[in-house]
């Protein structure tokens, strides 16, 4: 019996290769539980402990597949000792018997009071072996569930498995190890309640702490997007060049360092937004066609995220970002706008920045000879809601991708292309959230104080991570 404050534990059983090791990389978050297509992967128990706060507060305990459930079931039938007994009699008298190896190990957690978890592919049909093993974890007589962890969308056999799971276990689940959310985790952990009343508050605390752990990671989340986009609008780069000749090999360098440095930029905060999500081991494959995947600066970038154009026509006026706060239409949030004047003109023009217009470009002669020209901060506010759904987007993938899920995900292509149509979610937001968004990019820009800015530009994507991790849908 589990006491008060006892750590509850779960023992991930099944046959082999059928995604036990896979259900509990996803359930505890741990992309360091190994999983591999070849039956036998997992030869040992092993202990995936949840630790949140540096305290552990749930166990899960991955473990070999069933090697000879049907003989193993000849003997569990034939027993007749003390039924407490029996499983620690079955490893005591087997343990060194090669043919059991796989049984001993993985009934050991199970005789140290572990629940439960059995795991099948529901994408085939129910065999004997199968019905020897869920026999087998019956006669233990301890909290049980069963989990259909289906590998492919076959879904013929889902009803034959339900009916010999409802004789067998008292808690059948769907759960997929490469398509679980958050949600789907905290609804897993909320039907293990109901196995056995001794673990209810124990799994109350559990699902108290997934929930509060997760709110500090949007919390987290949100400020590391706030900052890129400190950083992003902020940021100036210089080059120095000798003769006015050099004009424009110095703006191809100016500007090919600004996409270098604002890419890194964005780059290094969606890394740290993935390992916020626990995702240390292996790189995000985004779907092929993902619109994160296309560079910042690139023109369909810019024509499927952000604003509309007559929402940044009236954006840009208000902001002012644009001279005289006349936005051309045509070009309305394709104008990267970032090359400032820096002192007095000498040159002036318009660069292209992935093949699109750029805002007049000034140059300065320098007193001891030679030239300047100064890049950013970028003056066109569509920069900001760019960054913005790109954040977001890549934010959808991170948290919805199961620890046990190593490569991209089958059947998920991505969508098959874009129109002109807006994708991202701030050309959703209200006119009192893009009133945020045009304060804080302009004190950034004008280099004022902006604490009160950023404060709120924060709270405004918190609310959106939370709206993206409620919503459940699955962006690609
Ligand atoms: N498509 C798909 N493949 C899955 C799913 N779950 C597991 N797999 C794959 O099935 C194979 C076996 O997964 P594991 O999690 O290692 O299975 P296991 O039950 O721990 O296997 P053993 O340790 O060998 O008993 C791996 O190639 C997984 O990627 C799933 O939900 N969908
Ligand atoms: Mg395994």
């Amino acid at each position: 019996m589990t006491q008060p404050h006892q750590i509850p534990v779960f023992a991930i059983v099944g046959h082999p290769n059928e995604g036990k090791s896979s259900v509990v990389s996803t359930l505890s978050e741990d992309d360091s539980v190994p999983i591999a297509p070849t039956p036998g992967t997992t030869v040992v128990c092993r202990t995936y402990p949840v630790t949140i706060d540096g305290e552990e507060i749930i166990r899960f305990v991955d473990t070999p597949g069933f090697q000879s459930p049907k003989r193993a079931l000849n003997w569990f039938k034939r027993y007749a000792g003390p039924e407490q007994h029996q499983v620690q009699a079955f490893i005591a008298e087997h343990e060194n018997i090669p043919e059991f190896k796989d049984e001993c190990e993985l009934l050991t957690p199970i005789a140290r009071g572990a629940g439960i978890i059995y795991v099948v592919d529901g994408s085939r049909p129910v065999r004997n072996d199968d019905r020897a093993e869920m026999e087998i974890l019956r006669m233990t007589g301890r909290p049980r569930m069963a989990v259909i962890n289906a590998k492919t969308a076959e879904d013929t056999w889902l009803d034959p498995w339900k009916n010999e799971f409802r004789k067998h276990f008292n808690m059948v689940r769907v759960f997929n190890a490469h398509h679980a959310t958050y949600g789907e985790r905290i609804d897993l952990l909320t039907s293990l309640k109901s196995i056995d009343q001794d673990w209810e508050p124990a799994l109350e605390r559990v699902i108290a702490a997934f929930r509060q752990d997760w709110d500090r990671r949007n919390t987290r989340t949100a400020q590391l997007i706030a900052e890129m986009l400190e950083s992003c609008l902020g940021y100036t780069a210089v080059e120095t060049y000798s003769r006015e000749s050099e004009v424009l090999s110095a703006k191809k360098r100016l500007v090919d360092r600004y996409r270098k440095d604002i890419g890194e930029l964005e780059k290094k905060a969606h890394q740290q937004i993935k390992k916020r999500f626990k995702h240390n081991i292996f790189d995000y494959e985004l779907p092929p066609r993902s619109i994160v995947k296309e560079d910042l600066f690139d023109k369909r970038t810019w024509q499927v995220l952000g604003l509309t154009s007559k929402q940044l026509a009236l954006a840009s006026a208000i902001a002012g970002g644009v001279a005289g706060g006349v936005i051309d239409a045509a070009h309305a949030g394709l104008s990267f706008g970032v090359f400032t004047a820096i002192g007095g003109l000498v040159g002036a023009g318009a660069a292209l920045l992935g093949g699109a217009r750029m805002a007049r470009t000034r140059v300065v002669g320098l007193k001891l000879g030679g030239f300047q020209i100064q890049i950013g901060p970028n003056e066109n506010i569509q920069f900001l809601y760019v960054l913005l759904d790109r954040a977001f987007i890549y934010y959808s993938h991170i948290i919805n991708w199961a620890h046990g899920r190593r490569g991209l995900a089958e059947n998920n292509p991505g969508p098959s292309g874009y129109g002109s149509e807006k994708i991202g979610y701030t050309t959703h937001w209200d006119e009192n959230s893009k009133k945020i968004c045009r304060r804080f990019f302009q004190k950034v820009r004008n280099q004022e104080d902006y604490g009160e800015e950023k404060k709120q530009m924060t709270g405004l994507i918190k609310k959106t991570l939370e709206e993206i991790s409620e919503s459940r849908i699955k962006q690609t």
